[in-house]
């Protein structure tokens, strides 16, 4: 028995999802939608009489009879406040359809929903939605692609430039990609679908690519044992006038019935609890559309969106796994979920960064977004950001100054403290919160690399002037002139065969004391333990010395040199080597 495929709608705001559903459920939903957006995860079953009606015909080119019972879809919000809703979309989905507006090309979340998808490595197809509003598009009747032909030169042009712009940027997003009928292998190229959700243009060819690569490529993981226990996800708790708590869950595998013993996932520990009611929405009818009939049932296999009552669950969280279990088997099923769940909560005391998100969901997202870019994690939790996450950051600040971090992801800083070791970062886009942290990675080495540039001796070389000796020795005032680089007070000075004679201990320049002067500069400096006349004399060039350790790290920054202390770096690395051939190699 196969199950129904989950097919997940995403994508940026606005660009048509909930209307691409609405037209192969012939509902108006997205009219009824507060503020017209879409603000919650939602689901409604496709029987698979529907696919086949809308699509014709066109499922004989397919060569290949269709198995599969229809489709489960979940439709997501593309506004940009709702990432954690988008991540569990892409978790759930079997498949998805990434709607663009194809005037519009890539916006911030569609490049948010194809960076989910690769992570969760959910495949995935393109629906370029919208061409009706193509400029000079005449809508036709038939399939996409003979509509395409009957347009206008100028329009075909159009659409082909739209199209291969969509080419491009999934290009750099890692993915191959073609126009659905250009595809010549699926496995490797995603293919991209114009559509219409208001003429209905191009959706039949979209249900057509949709059920062929569920048929062909995702038998094996629809296979399921239709009366196996349930296992599913919580996709939102709430309130329900009559019913009180309810949660709303999609059911991927297996079958559940009233009575049932249910585990969910905890923080901390598991609930367990009972299935006392069930209500599943009609086909072809939203879960969360306050109009859709709810039918009572006794039972439900998946794949589906189903309403559950049951006692105790006023502390679940959207997210979480939820699962059948009988008397010989809740120990297991409590351990296994309790794994699951512990998978992505994770706290060691290895090395890493501290992320909090606001579901399990989102927080499974932001670890498989930060394994993929190597960024280790050593504890990851649900909920804002507390007192404790910031003393666990900054434990690791002396280790590791670059871990003492926390990412929240749809998560607030309330922890009320203010920590100068502990670095927050929160941001309500994913690719976003990485981005930031990266950003700030650059800028905090930088920062380093400076600080750690101003304790190095740096390269120097100045002149002692002539007539300028005002004291002999005790310490020894002379005028010099900077012939090169900056003279900093501290510094210490040899002469040009390498000994180390003395070292700049104050200067004034115009009558003020001090701490460096440029190149070009003449002003008196102050030289403990030499006397004019015996070791330096009037006219000498002393050079700054520069210790070994400090100039291999010096060669290490070299790219936050001026190009005239890495010259003089060489002059002074030659004096040097008359002496020891290798220094500072
Ligand atoms: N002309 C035209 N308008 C469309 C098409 N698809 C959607 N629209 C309009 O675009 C607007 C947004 O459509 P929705 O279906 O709500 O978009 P959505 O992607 O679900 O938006 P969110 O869920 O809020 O992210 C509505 O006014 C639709 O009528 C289309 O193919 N052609
Ligand atoms: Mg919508």
């Amino acid at each position: 028995m196969i199950r129904k495929p989950i097919v997940a709608f995403m994508g940026h705001v606005d660009t048509g999802k909930t209307s691409i559903q609405d037209f192969i459920r012939q509902s108006t939903m997205t009219e009824r939608e507060a503020g017209m957006i879409t603000q919650h995860i939602g689901c409604s079953s496709v029987p698979i009489d529907t696919i086949k009606r809308i699509c014709g015909d066109m499922l004989k080119s397919l060569k290949m009879g269709l198995t599969i019972p229809g489709f489960l879809m979940i439709d997501s919000p593309g506004h940009a406040a709702f990432t954690n809703l988008r991540k569990r979309g892409g978790n759930l989905a079997d498949i998805a359809v990434v709607v663009i507006d194809i005037k519009e090309g890539f916006k911030p979340q569609t490049i948010e929903v194809i960076e989910i998808l690769k992570a969760y490595k959910t495949p995935f197809v393109v629906a370029a939605n919208k061409t009706d509003l193509i400029p000079g598009w005449k809508p036709g009747k038939g399939s996409i692609l003979s509509i395409i032909k009957e347009q206008s030169e100028q329009t075909q042009q159009l659409v082909d430039k739209k199209i291969y712009e969509l080419v491009g940027k999934l290009h750099e997003h890692g993915f191959q990609s073609e126009r659905f009928d250009r595809v010549e292998d699926y496995t490797k190229q995603v293919a991209i679908v114009p559509t219409s959700a208001k003429t209905g243009e191009g959706i039949p060819a979209l249900l057509m690519v949709l059920s062929g690569l569920c048929e062909r490529f995702l038998e094996s993981c629809l296979e399921c044992d239709i009366c196996s226990p349930a296992k599913g996800t919580v996709l939102e708790v709430k309130e329900e006038k009559g019913l009180g708590k309810i949660i709303d869950v999609i059911i991927y595998d297996g079958c559940l019935k009233t009575n049932d013993t249910i585990v969910i996932g905890g923080i901390g520990e598991p609930i367990v609890t009972r299935v006392k009611a069930m209500f599943e929405p009609a086909p072809l009818s939203e879960i969360r559309d306050k109009k859709s009939k709810f039918k009572s049932v006794r039972e439900v296999s998946a794949a589906i969106g189903v309403r559950i009552c049951a006692p105790e669950i006023d502390n679940v969280i959207a997210g979480m796994p939820i699962r059948m279990a009988s008397k010989e088997t809740i120990d297991k099923v409590k351990q296994e979920i309790q794994k699951d769940v512990e998978e992505v909560l994770v706290e060691t005391d290895k090395d890493g960064i501290i992320i909090k998100a606001d579901t399990l969901g989102s927080l499974e997202a932001l670890m498989n977004m930060l394994k993929d870019k190597s960024i280790k994690v050593r504890k990851a939790m649900v909920g804002d950001i507390l007192k404790k996450d910031i003393s666990d950051a900054e434990s690791s600040h002396e280790k590791n100054p670059f871990e003492s971090v926390i990412l929240g992801f749809n998560a607030a800083d309330a922890s009320g403290i203010r920590n100068d070791k502990v670095k927050v970062i929160t941001h309500d886009v994913i690719y976003k919160l990485i981005e930031d942290y990266e950003k700030w990675i650059e800028e905090e080495k930088k920062r380093q690399e400076a600080k750690e540039l101003e304790n190095l001796a740096r390269p120097c070389k100045i002149k002692l002037l002539r007539g300028y000796v005002f004291r002999q020795n005790n310490p020894a005032v002379v005028g010099v002139e900077v012939m090169n680089c900056t003279l900093k007070t501290g510094i210490n000075l040899m002469k040009k065969d390498g000994h180390r004679l003395t070292s700049a201990k104050s200067m004034q320049l115009d009558k003020e004391n001090v701490s460096s002067a440029e190149k070009g500069k003449q002003l008196a400096v102050s030289l403990p333990n030499v006397t004019v006349g015996r070791q330096i004399h009037e006219d000498d060039i002393l050079y700054s010395v520069i210790p070994e350790k400090d100039f291999r790290r010096l060669k290490e920054l070299k790219r936050l040199l001026k190009p005239e202390e890495i010259d003089l770096l060489k002059e002074i690395a030659e004096i040097m080597r008359k002496e020891n051939p290798v220094w500072g190699v």
